[in-house]
């Protein structure tokens, strides 16, 4: 059976971290992207140096010839611009707007079958106009944002508790960053809900709020303190995990960024919301019950997002 074929669009931190742990892993052979092809190759070269040390199969290689990608199984998109201070969200909007044009024609022209994970910020809109933009079916264009918060959401957690992050489970909807949802009545220490955990007395209302408002700044956190760039491991790692559950046809459960189509009373636009991912890409959106107070949280959080959705339409790009 033919290896694996992994695209990543997009040679940065995120982009070079993907590449390392796809080799560790030996899920398939990769081949980096970047407009600036010579950081694509030097890393696809340097990982594939540390293969015999480390003792895995795969072919790593690097450029700027969208050509490079074709018959992807899965691509993974980090291509874009960062907010530069004195930059407004339109302007990131505008400039990421247009590499995500050039994405999907790309995907479009060279692996139209592919599963294809998106990582650009601003997440949630991006990964819309990918789809859009790059005419494949919703249920192969997914964003990647509720594992990575759901992670951080977990950390906390383990510390709070003094238990292994493997026995934390966590539940994350929305849009990704500030209004971000998480359900703590469906976050669990090896089963137990995180208000039982308060009743037990394991910890506080007040020390879990507090916890719930680090995970939603936990992409600010990072950025503030590697005072250049933005966190890149974590968010690296979420990915595979969503590249492997597709891959491997595993079946996991897991809070993506996906097109709703009448899911929780919404429409044509991407958020953050528990899927089934496989091989056929999401199977299955997963539609719990919300309190008032949890539906009043995931609905502001979708107005955030369709609202800049409502102010990409408007540049015209
Ligand atoms: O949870 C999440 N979704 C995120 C999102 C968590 C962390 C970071 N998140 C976002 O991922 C971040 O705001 C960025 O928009 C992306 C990528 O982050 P990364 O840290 O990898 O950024 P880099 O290091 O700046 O890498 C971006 C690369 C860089 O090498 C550029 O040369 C390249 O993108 N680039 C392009 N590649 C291909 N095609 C085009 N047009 C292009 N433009 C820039």
């Amino acid at each position: 059976m033919a290896r694996k074929k992994i695209a990543l669009i997009g040679a940065g931190n995120i982009g070079g971290t993907l590449a390392h742990l796809i080799g560790l892993k030996e899920l398939g052979d990769v081949v980096m992207f970047d407009v600036f092809g010579g950081v694509a190759a030097g890393k696809a070269l340097d990982i594939m140096q540390s293969s015999p040390v480390d003792g895995f199969d795969c072919k790593l290689s690097g450029g700027s010839d969208y050509a490079a990608i074709a018959g992807a199984d899965v691509i993974i998109v980090t291509a874009g611009f960062p907010r530069m201070p004195g930059m407004s969200r339109d302007d990131l909007l505008t400039k990421n707007a247009g590499v995500m044009g050039q994405v999907a024609e790309g995907i479009k022209q060279y692996a139209p079958d592919a599963f294809v994970i998106c990582i650009t910020n601003p997440l949630d809109v991006m990964v819309w106009a990918l789809q859009q933009k790059s005419g494949l079916p919703a249920n192969k264009v997914v964003g990647m944002a509720g594992v990575l918060d759901s992670a951080r959401f977990r950390t906390f957690l383990a510390e709070e508790f003094n238990v292994s992050v493997e026995d934390v489970t966590a539940f994350v909807l929305g849009g990704h960053g500030d209004t971000m949802v998480p359900l703590t009545r469906y976050s669990t220490v090896a089963g137990i809900p995180v208000p039982d955990l308060i009743k037990m007395g394991w910890t506080t209302q007040e020390k879990i709020d507090a916890i719930v408002a680090r995970t939603a700044n936990g992409g600010g956190e990072i950025v503030k303190l590697l005072e250049k760039g933005s966190a890149f491991y974590a968010p690296a790692a979420s990915a595979v995990a969503m590249a492997e559950s597709y891959l491997k046809d595993k079946k996991r459960v897991l809070p993506c960024a996906v097109m709703l189509n009448g899911e929780y009373g919404m429409n044509d636009f991407y958020v953050g919301v528990p899927v089934v991912i496989g091989e056929k890409g999401v199977e299955r959106i997963v539609e719990v019950e919300f309190t008032p107070e949890e539906k009043a949280a995931f609905d502001k959080s979708c107005d955030a997002v369709k609202k800049l959705v409502e102010d990409f339409k408007k540049l015209g790009v």
